[in-house]
């Protein structure tokens, strides 16, 4: 009799302690981050036409960057980094940047250009996105459509 209440409570505690690491498992996948830090921007399909049907560059392909901005102003300009005459064996384009978005309801665009030399350079589209739009699961990659271009973001979340 005696020995059967031992038994009992130790499987009590093991239930207990389950329950325990189980409760804490259950935390770690709801975290409360405030931050995003932006590793990579990745093109994977991109228009090599403009509206009016015309290549961006005559003669050659694109010379495609990227840049990263709100609706007032470039923060991130990656003119610097551009791939040059790109075609669409290339795709996908990625690179790797260091970004913190620390305002996650802030509206952010990637804009994707075409270098020009001797006029201003082409916009060859954006994709727009608010990161608390993925707060639901933390994702450290997603992707967004506008039209035929097709962008995928990937980083890391932080406190
Ligand atoms: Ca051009
Ligand atoms: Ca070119």
């Amino acid at each position: 009799m005696k020995k059967k209440r031992i038994s009992l409570s130790i499987y009590h505690l093991c239930v207990f302690s389950v329950l325990l690491i189980l409760s804490s498992c259950s935390k770690e996948y709801s975290p409360n981050y405030t931050k995003f830090t932006i590793t990579s921007v990745k093109v994977n399909s991109m228009s090599f036409v403009n509206s009016g049907s015309k290549d961006w560059d005559p003669g050659t392909g694109p010379d495609v960057f990227i840049k990263i901005e709100d609706q007032y102003s470039v923060l991130l300009d990656g003119t610097v980094s551009k791939y040059q005459d790109i075609s669409d064996a290339n795709l996908p384009l990625i690179w790797s940047l260091e970004h913190e978005v620390s305002d996650l309801s802030e509206l952010l665009y990637i804009g994707v250009y075409d270098y020009d030399s001797f006029d201003p350079d082409d916009a060859i589209g954006y994709v727009s996105f608010k990161m608390n739009e993925h707060t639901g699961s933390y994702p450290e990659s997603f992707s967004m459509w506008n039209g035929s271009l097709w962008v995928t973001i990937s980083g890391e979340w932080s406190y």
